[in-house]
């Protein structure tokens, strides 16, 4: 049901005003507030752009020069890469990151939960413009409950009659206090595909520390992260059916090359991405599907202590 009117919306989806869509930046945005947090995203793209749990502060950053126009994704927050992560695999001039991102997305349902979490099921699947990018027919969902954390499933069906390959990103940009006292524990001795070198290396055993551009494609198909500030777990992050975990951050010269990025931003973020990358991509036959989560915890409820 493709509802574009935001009284439509609210009196379909709302919840009793758990739930506000607005329109802001001329695109429907949904205001979502449960007990343990307030999230905050767009129709368009179905993009997570703020997750604030009570008494906190954001978990995620968002461009404060980002751009929000139809067709164009938004920097910061949670962009979804699908169907292909990074370059198109055939033709470089198709969007990078796919189309998902790019794309109107439709509410499915919402619903709160028996715990109090709120869910939210957005909805896109082909059209006319996506068959010219990709020419499969197809369901794409994605699932977000949260509250005191917050599950990203992001699931695709394959609803056409032939078999068909994605690649596929919850590319999510975590807010920190300053990257140069911020650690990722939980990749220690994993091998990782470094895109700055273009060169498979494997990681210390010890915690990523950020001193210049990193852009590195880890597979770890199993793992549990911990976002450290000053030694302090800050954050989370568990992944589901992702076979790699993405870790980028622009540095200065990169951001500086960004029109929608502040030249100093690449201070305040990291990204830290579940996906299923070239080193496994997920082949649906027709019928099939296939999830991928990221689940994230801030520290108040993930009883993260000093590490
Ligand atoms: O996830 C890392 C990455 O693939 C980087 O190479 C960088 O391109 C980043 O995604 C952002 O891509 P975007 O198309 O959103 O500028």
């Amino acid at each position: 049901m493709h509802i574009s009117n935001t009284d439509e919306l609210n009196k379909t989806f709302g919840l009793g005003g758990k739930i506000r869509f607005i329109t802001e930046n001329k695109l429907i945005k949904f205001i979502a507030t449960s007990k343990a947090s307030v999230l905050e995203g767009y129709l368009q793209g179905a993009h997570i752009t703020s997750f604030i749990p009570k008494d906190s502060s954001d978990v995620l950053w968002l461009s404060p020069i980002a751009k929000f126009e139809h067709g164009k994704a938004i920097r910061g927050g949670i962009p979804i890469c699908w169907p292909w992560f990074g370059k198109h695999p055939v033709d470089t001039s198709f969007p990078q990151h796919g189309f998902a991102r790019n794309s109107l997305f439709e509410v499915a349902q919402t619903a709160e939960l028996n715990n109090g979490d709120l869910q939210i099921i957005l909805s896109m699947q082909e059209s006319e413009a996506s068959l010219k990018l990709w020419p499969y027919k197809f369901k794409l969902n994605l699932i977000i409950t949260f509250g005191a954390s917050l599950s990203i499933e992001l699931k695709t069906e394959n609803t056409d009659s032939q078999t068909f390959t994605i690649s596929e990103a919850i590319h999510s940009y975590f807010a920190i206090k300053d990257i140069s006292t911020t650690q990722l524990q939980g990749l220690e001795n994993t091998p990782y595909y470094d895109q700055l070198l273009e060169s498979d290396t494997r990681q210390a055993n010890s915690a990523t520390k950020f001193d210049q551009e990193v852009d590195r494609i880890y597979r770890a198909p199993v793992n549990e992260l911990f976002i450290l500030r000053e030694g302090l777990a800050k954050t989370r992050i568990q992944q589901v059916h992702g076979n790699t975990v993405v870790v980028w951050n622009p540095w200065l010269e990169k951001a500086k090359s960004m029109g929608d990025f502040p030249d100093n931003g690449f201070s305040q973020m990291l990204c830290i991405e579940a996906a299923n990358t070239r080193y496994g991509s997920i082949i649906l036959a027709p019928g099939e599907h296939h999830s991928i989560t990221q689940i994230i915890t801030p520290r108040r409820l993930a009883e993260l202590g000093p590490v």
